[in-house]
């Protein structure tokens, strides 16, 4: 009994990766990028009637910048040098870019009045690494275009799910990728942005949501950006702090 079900599992999966190497095929030949499906266990609950004020954003001063796994392991065995609101991921406010030589404050425009840790008015605007973790608001399902427009390097995860990655440096390009939502909901957001010390800074989160067919795509409005509330994973540690110093 048990056998056959495992066998009945095992050809359910092998329909699937049929199935998936199918979709992929079309894909390519129709030259579009893969839909990223965003699982609806990733939502971590229901959109609120209050509308978001940002992400929290943590940035790192580095002596220079690297590919995405050098900057990822910089940020992660490094302190953040300061922390920051982003009420609109559209650094600097005006244009794609500002010069990489210009204060950090006129890169985040109003923005630069919540940083914490450093003064925005005396550091440039690379090199630096930016992280942005949140949570998106989607109040509607389908098949939609999110983009991140960078100069330099991101990469881009809903949930646990990889969405869209530029490794390496560039001047100011949006990638685009294809995301399926099937229920409403916030969904945890991390965006990992960089720029080098080399000319020109700009980072960019946009989407395409609206019903008109036309591909006209927005910076994510600011409702739809929130802070994570106190987890529930913080409160069973603070339970567990608690129950600690009961045993005592
Ligand atoms: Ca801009
Ligand atoms: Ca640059
Ligand atoms: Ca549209």
């Amino acid at each position: 009994m048990i056998r056959s079900n495992l066998g009945a599992a095992h050809l359910r999966a092998a329909a699937l990766s049929t199935a998936i190497v199918a979709l992929a095929a079309t894909s390519a030949l129709a030259g579009t990028t893969p839909t990223v499906f965003i699982p609806a266990a990733s939502s971590v609950g229901p959109v609120t009637g209050t509308p978001g004020t940002g992400l929290p954003g943590q940035i790192w001063l580095p002596p220079s910048t690297g590919n995405l796994a050098a900057n990822l392991t910089y940020a992660a065995s490094n302190t953040a040098n300061a922390t920051f609101l982003a009420s609109s991921v559209d650094y600097p406010r005006a244009g794609q870019n500002s010069n990489v030589g210009d204060p950090l404050s006129s890169f985040l425009g109003n923005d630069a009045a919540s940083v914490v840790g450093i003064n925005p008015a005396t550091t440039p605007s690379g090199p630096l690494l930016i992280r942005l973790t949140g949570m998106l608001a989607f109040s509607v399902t389908g098949t939609f275009t999110i983009g991140v427009g960078s100069d330099d390097g991101f990469d881009l995860r809903l949930g646990d799910t990889n969405v869209s990655r530029f490794d390496g440096d560039r001047p100011f390009t949006y990638t685009y990728a294809s995301i399926n939502i099937t229920q409403p909901g916030l969904y945890p957001i991390d965006l990992f942005y960089w720029a080098n010390n080399s000319t020109f800074s700009g980072l960019e989160l946009v989407w395409d949501i609206d019903d008109n067919a036309a591909f006209d795509p927005i910076t994510v409005p600011t409702a739809n950006l929130y802070i994570p509330a106190p987890s529930a994973a913080g409160a069973l540690a603070l339970v567990g702090l608690v129950a600690t110093r009961r045993r005592r």
